[in-house]
């Protein structure tokens, strides 16, 4: 690091080392029109260290479920252009935010239509006044709670990388985000060259310490909004936001010749290993099974190119 360092720049660092432990704030989305209540539960939820977002239409809200990737929802009941409840069946048609806790904060006459929106997914109810205290204490509960739970169903247990249905997952949501932003989306696909081989002849633990180190690479590596994941067994996927084809396929490139570099210890040996790759861009329209489609295709022309390369 350079100093000055900001604080999150250290965590996250930190959390791309080591994926298994999320030491990342938890991060909170508030749905209020109560203003003053806002500036209120911001001021005290910040002060014990919490990311805490704003938003109030749905849109908005439904944005900033994307950027902020919230661990909770804390969700007002009676909201100015629609009942909470409803804005929670919104957010949790996105299979990505299906389970996510929110907390609802309403008032004590509410009491049967809290009995109602339970009914409609609605997780918990804190009856206002709420003092800043119990909020953040009822928030830390829930999200880590969701944390944990998250990281066991997301993660491939060998790399701490998502697994293949949690980048699925996820290349929809940000497939539809780039739709609606009309920003570019570029996808790699990452094939260890020749690992069948590696395996034969180093033993099938060494090709876990490989696939371990690449994992570690590309999350050292990668930007936060990236989405990368194993999706078979020696097969990546990079998902870049915001990222042209052509600065995509630079950035895999970097990321191959980091690999080349990498040397993996075997007994008094120093063995290398490469992969190919295939890049592509999502098209106006385009389904994501057909952008992995064609960047699959890219890889098997980089394969068939003689291997350590990566193909538009
Ligand atoms: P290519 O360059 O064409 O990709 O050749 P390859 O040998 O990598 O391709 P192939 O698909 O034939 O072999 C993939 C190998 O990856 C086969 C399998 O033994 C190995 N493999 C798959 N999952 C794991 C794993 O979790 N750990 C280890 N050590 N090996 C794995
Ligand atoms: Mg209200
Ligand atoms: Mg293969
Ligand atoms: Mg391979
Ligand atoms: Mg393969």
């Amino acid at each position: 690091f350079t100093k000055p360092v900001r604080p999150t720049e250290v965590v996250e660092t930190l959390s791309r080392h080591f994926p298994h432990i999320e030491e990342e704030p938890i991060r909170a989305l508030l749905i209020e029109d109560d203003m003053d209540l806002v500036a209120l539960y911001r001021a005290a939820l910040s002060a014990q260290g919490l990311v805490v977002e704003h938003a109030l239409a749905p849109e908005a809200v439904i944005a900033a479920m994307h950027e902020l990737h919230p661990d909770i929802v804390v969700m007002d009941l009676f909201l100015p252009t629609c009942m909470g409840t409803e804005l929670a069946q919104v957010i949790r048609q996105h299979a990505i935010f299906a389970s996510i806790p929110i907390l609802f904060l309403s008032t004590e006459s509410n009491i049967d239509r809290q009995i109602e929106a339970r009914r409609f997914g609605a997780d918990d109810f804190l009856t206002k006044p709420v003092t800043p205290a119990q909020l953040a204490s009822a928030i830390i509960s829930r999200a880590e709670r969701y944390r944990q739970l998250r990281r066991l169903m997301q993660r491939d247990s060998l790399t701490g990388l998502l697994n293949h249905g949690t980048v699925w997952a996820r290349i929809d949501a940000a497939a539809t985000e780039a739709a609606r932003r009309d920003a570019p989306l570029s996808l790699a696909v990452i094939d260890i060259d020749r690992f069948k081989l590696v395996n034969d002849t180093f033993g099938h633990q060494f090709g876990d310490v490989v696939l371990k180190s690449l994992a570690q690479m590309l999350l050292r590596r990668l930007r936060r909004s990236d989405i990368v994941g194993r999706v078979g067994g020696e097969e990546f996927v990079v998902v870049m936001p915001n990222t042209g084809v052509e600065d995509a396929q630079r950035r895999v490139d970097g990321l191959r010749q980091s690999f080349t570099q990498i040397q993996h210890r075997f007994e008094d040996d120093d063995i290398t290993a490469s992969f190919s790759s295939g890049v592509a861009i999502l098209r106006p329209g385009e389904a994501p099974a057909d952008l992995y489609k064609r960047a699959d295709e890219a890889l098997y022309a980089a394969k068939h190119a003689g291997r350590n390369q990566v193909k538009l």
